[in-house]
C-alpha cells in the first residue's frame, strides 16, 4: 500500500471511536452502560488471575476496552452494497448469512468485521446489518408506499460516497481523508427525530411489523445499540439491575460454564422516544417510536463446526423442554465438556498455538511429526504431546460472530409485545448475495484458517525456520 495511505484498520478503530462517542451523547444509558461493563471487568480480572493471564497472552486484554459492535436495518438491495463499499473502506467484509424470518423477524443480516486476527486485534468493531424483507409484507398498498418511501431516500451524504469510490480507484486514503470520511459516515448511523412519513403512514407500517415502520419511516439507519463485551454478563447483568436497567429476562446463548462458548447476551429495553411526523400538507404531529436499547455480551471459544453442530442441538433440546428455560438450559448443556483440553480433544472448538519460553527456537527441528507435509489434524495431535510437556501453550480462539437464535431473542424482546408473525417465505442467502453484491465469508473456514495460520507459526519456530516465533497476536 502507498505510505501515504493509512491502513483500514486505523479507520475502523477511529470510526469506532466516533460512533461510540455519539451514541453516548445520543443515548446516556449507553455511557453508563460503558461504565458499568469497565467495573465488571476489573473486577473480574482481579479476581481471576488465570483469566488475565489467558486474555495477556492472547492480546485480547488490550482489545477489551474499545470492543463493542453495533446494529443496523436497511431498507434496500442499493444502501447495502453501498454499505458494503464504506465498510470496506474501514477493513469489514460481510461475513455469515442469518436468517431471522423464522423468527418472525421480516430481515435477513450479515455481520461486517475484520476478518484477520492481526486486524481484529487493532479493532474488533463489528456491525450486525439487516436488510427488510419487503416482500414480507402483506398489505400490497403498505409495500408499494414503503418501496416509494426507500427509494427517494439517500442515506449517505455525497461526500461519503465520493471518498469511497476515491479508496476504490486509489486503494487507499490519507489520513485527512480518512478523517473527513469517519465524520461523514457518522451521519449515516445518527438519530432523526424528523420521521420521512406522515403519522397515518407510519401507523400503517407500524400495522405490518413494528420493524418494518423502523426501517422505512426514518431518514436513514439510525444505530439501534452499541454493545460493550463484559468478561462476566451474570454479574453484569446483576449490576444492571442495581442500577435500574430494566434487562431482558433471560440471557441468550448457552449457559453460565467454566470455559465459555461462543456468545452469551442480554439487553435493555428500548428507549421510547418523540418523533415529529410530518404529513402532505406540511401539517406536524408529534409521535414517539421505540427502536434504540442497550446490551452487553461475553464472548467465548470459538466452537468447530463439530461443536456447532452439538450447541445447536442443546439449544433446540433447552428450548423444547418445558418448564423452567434455565434450568433446562444448564441440564441439557451439561453435555458440552467443559474443559479447553476436552474441547480440544473431542475438535468441539478453535485453538490458538503459542511455543513457550521452555521451548527453544529450532528444539524441534528433527521431530518428524512436525514435518512440512504433515496433515493439520495429526500435526495438531503432535503438538497435544508438547503441550503436555510444557512446550507449546494453547489458548481458546474468540468467537467473533453472532448467533442466530440469539439475534432473534433481541430483536424480539425489543420490538414490545406484538402478536408474532409466522412467515413461511424461503431465506435466500442467494437472493442476500445479490443485493449485497458480494459473496459473504463462512465463518467457519475463517477461525479454521486463523487456527491453521498459529500452528504453522507455532510448528516453524520450534522447526527453527523462522527468526523469531510470530508475535502472539499476529
Ligand atoms: C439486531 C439484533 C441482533 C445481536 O447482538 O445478536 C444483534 C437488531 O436488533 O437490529 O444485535
Ligand atoms: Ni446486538
Amino acid at each position: 500500500m502507498n505510505s501515504q495511505f493509512v491502513s483500514p484498520d486505523h479507520i475502523r478503530s477511529q470510526f469506532s471511536r466516533a460512533m461510540s462517542d455519539m451514541y453516548r451523547t445520543e443515548v446516556p444509558l449507553y455511557g453508563d452502560l460503558l461504565d458499568l461493563v469497565a467495573d465488571v471487568n476489573a473486577e473480574t480480572l482481579a479476581a481471576q488471575p488465570a483469566l488475565s493471564a489467558q486474555l495477556t497472552r492472547t492480546g485480547e486484554i488490550e482489545r477489551l476496552d474499545i470492543e463493542r459492535h453495533g446494529a443496523i436495518r436497511l431498507g434496500t438491495a442499493q444502501e447495502l452494497s453501498d454499505m458494503r463499499r464504506v465498510f470496506a473502506v474501514m477493513g469489514m467484509e460481510a461475513v455469515g448469512y442469518y436468517d431471522l424470518s423464522t423468527a418472525g423477524v421480516p430481515v435477513h443480516s450479515t455481520a461486517f468485521r475484520a476478518v484477520h486476527e492481526a486486524s481484529l486485534q487493532v479493532s474488533p468493531f463489528r456491525v450486525f446489518t439487516s436488510l427488510l424483507r419487503l416482500e414480507l409484507i402483506e398489505d400490497p398498498d403498505v409495500r408499494a408506499k414503503a418501496a416509494d418511501v426507500l427509494a427517494a431516500r439517500k442515506i449517505f451524504t455525497p461526500r461519503a460516497l465520493a471518498l469511497a469510490a476515491q479508496y476504490e480507484a486509489r486503494s487507499g486514503l490519507t489520513e485527512q481523508e480518512a478523517q473527513a470520511f469517519v465524520q461523514e459516515v457518522l451521519h449515516t448511523f445518527r438519530w432523526h427525530s424528523e420521521a420521512a412519513v406522515s403519522l397515518d403512514e407510519y401507523n400503517a407500517l407500524l400495522e405490518q411489523h413494528r420493524l418494518v415502520a423502523d426501517v422505512v419511516a426514518f431518514k436513514g439507519p439510525h444505530i439501534n445499540h452499541l454493545t460493550p463485551r463484559t468478561l462476566d454478563i451474570d454479574a453484569a447483568q446483576k449490576a444492571m439491575g442495581a442500577r435500574g436497567m430494566a434487562s431482558k429476562a433471560v440471557i441468550e446463548g448457552p449457559p453460565t460454564r467454566k470455559c465459555p462458548i461462543l456468545l452469551r447476551q442480554t439487553s435493555f429495553k428500548a428507549l421510547e422516544e418523540p418523533v415529529s411526523f410530518i404529513d402532505a400538507e406540511g401539517q406536524v404531529a408529534v409521535g414517539s417510536h421505540t427502536a434504540r436499547f442497550g446490551e452487553i455480551e461475553q464472548r467465548g471459544v470459538a466452537l468447530t463446526p463439530e461443536g456447532r453442530a452439538l450447541y445447536d442441538t442443546l439449544l433446540a433440546e433447552a428450548r423444547a423442554a418445558g418448564g423452567a428455560y434455565e434450568t433446562n438450559l444448564s441440564q441439557c448443556f451439561e453435555r458440552f465438556p467443559d474443559d479447553y483440553a476436552t474441547l480440544r480433544d473431542q475438535n468441539l472448538a478453535f485453538f490458538r498455538y503459542f511455543a513457550t519460553d521452555k521451548a527453544e527456537q529450532g528444539q524441534f527441528a528433527d521431530d518428524a511429526r512436525l514435518a512440512t507435509g504433515q496433515s493439520d489434524a495429526d500435526v495438531r495431535t503432535a503438538l497435544a504431546s508438547l503441550i503436555e510437556q510444557g512446550f507449546v501453550n494453547v489458548e481458546p480462539l474468540v468467537y467473533e460472530d453472532f448467533l442466530p437464535v440469539s439475534a432473534a431473542g433481541i430483536f424480539q424482546s425489543n420490538l414490545g409485545d406484538d402478536a408474532k408473525v409466522e412467515y413461511t417465505a424461503d431465506a435466500s442467502q442467494a437472493a442476500f448475495e445479490q443485493a449485497l453484491g458480494a459473496s459473504v465469508h463462512d465463518e467457519l473456514t475463517l477461525y479454521a484458517s486463523a487456527q491453521a495460520r498459529s500452528v504453522q507459526a507455532c510448528v516453524a519456530y520450534l522447526r527453527g525456520e523462522v527468526s523469531a516465533q510470530a508475535e502472539a497476536t499476529v
